[in-house]
């Protein structure tokens, strides 16, 4: 299996650009009342999302936790499906059912239980390799989910039957409001390399960048190398969730200015860029209207299969 070259620099652009306009509309309109539920946004992290999803093919599995919006939309899910998603719409990716944090399309999977992701991811690997499909498993997760028990006993499930799964791990230092120094001892890679899974760690913005390191990565699982690893030193510019930022106005300054779509935008030719920005700004506005004007989730449709009551 070959390496391949990145998707091009506008496309690559367009798509981290896609995900930064969404997500800025999602906290300026929250207050509204627009949505039902929370919401978690992905802003300063878009290069993660873009980058390693660039490398999956038709049929893998894509695991993804609260902080689900970027991954869904590099996934290739649909702008208008999950604004209506957050609104409670019909038309929502999960019926409106779900929210933002449980987002399900084809083979994504999104789950707010911090850390219950994981094992999910491993089984699916077991079951991939199992049935001998050749797809690949991207298991995204914080730092804060090193927390959780559960992640241990599955990266040691993952390892030691050589499962064809790729763990994601955004660092972007914080776990809510807690800084990574305050709950995290010793290193996030020695995590993985105590069950033999391999790792590479970048500190990065650039989507190609991190679009080399998976697609080296991702290989290696396809080819049944067993389960890999990639830590992406990152940063969220938005609040945890809505409003709840503690964080020092000047570390997140610090950040800002090393932005994923101004360096991606650097290698575009600025009219080019201004265009794919109106197209991009078109698109969510029309997403979100076209949401707003949908029908709201039908409550008789919330009913289990599995009700008890006769
Ligand atoms: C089991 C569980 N405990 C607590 C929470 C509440 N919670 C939601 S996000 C979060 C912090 C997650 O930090 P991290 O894994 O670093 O992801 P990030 O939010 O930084 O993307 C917490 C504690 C939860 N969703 N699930
Ligand atoms: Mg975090």
């Amino acid at each position: 299996m070959t390496l391949e070259s990145p998707p091009d620099d506008v496309t690559l652009y367009r798509q981290m650009l896609r995900i930064r306009r969404f997500e800025e509309k999602v906290l300026a309109s929250f207050s509204s009342g627009i949505f039902y539920g929370t919401t978690h946004t992905y802003i300063g992290q878009e290069a993660d999302a873009v980058g390693v999803l660039a490398c999956h093919e038709e049929g893998d599995i894509v695991v993804s936790n609260h902080r689900c919006h970027g991954h869904f939309l590099a996934y290739g899910g649909s702008m208008h499906a999950l604004a209506a998603e957050l609104m409670g719409r019909a038309t929502g990716v999960t019926g409106g059912r779900g929210g933002s944090q449980h987002v399900q399309w084809k083979d994504f999977y999104a789950n707010g239980i911090l850390g219950g992701t994981v094992p999910l991811a491993v089984g699916m690997a077991l079951a991939e390799k199992s049935l001998n499909t050749g797809r690949v498993v991207f298991a995204f997760m914080g730092d804060g989910t090193l927390g959780e028990g559960v992640v241990y006993e599955s990266l040691n499930m993952a390892s030691l039957w050589s499962l064809p799964v790729l763990f994601v791990l955004e660092n972007n230092r914080y776990a809510q409001t807690t800084p990574i120094q305050l709950h995290l001892a010793g290193e996030i890679s020695d995590r993985f390399q105590a069950f033999a899974i391999p790792v590479a760690e970048a500190e990065t913005v650039d989507v190609i960048e991190v679009f080399k390191l998976a697609q080296e990565a991702v290989v290696k699982v396809r080819t049944g190398e067993g389960p890999q690893a990639l830590v992406l030193h990152t940063y969220r510019y938005g609040p945890h969730s809505k409003g709840d930022d503690t964080r020092d106005p000047e570390e997140v300054l610090k950040y800002r200015k090393r932005d994923p779509l101004q360096l991606q935008a650097n290698r575009i030719d600025p009219d080019l860029c201004k265009r794919v920005e109106v197209e991009v700004e078109t698109e969510v506005d029309e997403a979100f209207q076209r949401a707003q004007n949908d029908p709201l989730a039908d409550p008789a449709s919330l009913t289990l299969p599995l009700d008890p009551t006769p």
